[in-house]
């Protein structure tokens, strides 16, 4: 270690990750996995486990931050439609302002 390398970062260097996809395939699974821990609920449900969009944060060891943000199944969702628009407005906020 010590060593230049391609995939070196600035420490103040950051990345937002938004988890999008139907629910039940693995996006929360896929959140606990990059931020080593399970801060996730994630479970093996056709009903959704996540209800709101929720950011966490981790800081990798190259000093890399990146906010993942964990959002229900927002195209498959059975609520009524103005509740899931406030969820993607909501979850583009976290996006925006993190
Ligand atoms: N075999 C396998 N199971 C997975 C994988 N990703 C997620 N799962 C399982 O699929 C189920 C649903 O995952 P979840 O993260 O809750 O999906 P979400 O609804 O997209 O958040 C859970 O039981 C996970 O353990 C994967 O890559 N491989
Ligand atoms: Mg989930």
């Amino acid at each position: 270690m010590g060593g230049s390398n391609d995939w070196e970062v600035t420490n103040n260097e950051k990345r937002t990750l938004v988890l999008l996809g139907r629910t039940g395939n693995g996006k929360s699974a896929t959140g606990n996995s990059i931020l080593g821990s399970k801060e996730f609920n994630s479970k093996c449900s056709s009903n959704g486990v996540t209800s709101a969009c929720e950011l966490k944060t981790t800081r990798l060891d190259n000093g890399l931050i990146i906010d993942v943000i964990d959002t229900p199944g927002l195209f498959d969702f059975t609520g009524e439609p103005d509740v899931i628009g406030k969820e993607i407005v909501k979850c583009m906020e976290l996006a925006h302002y993190s």
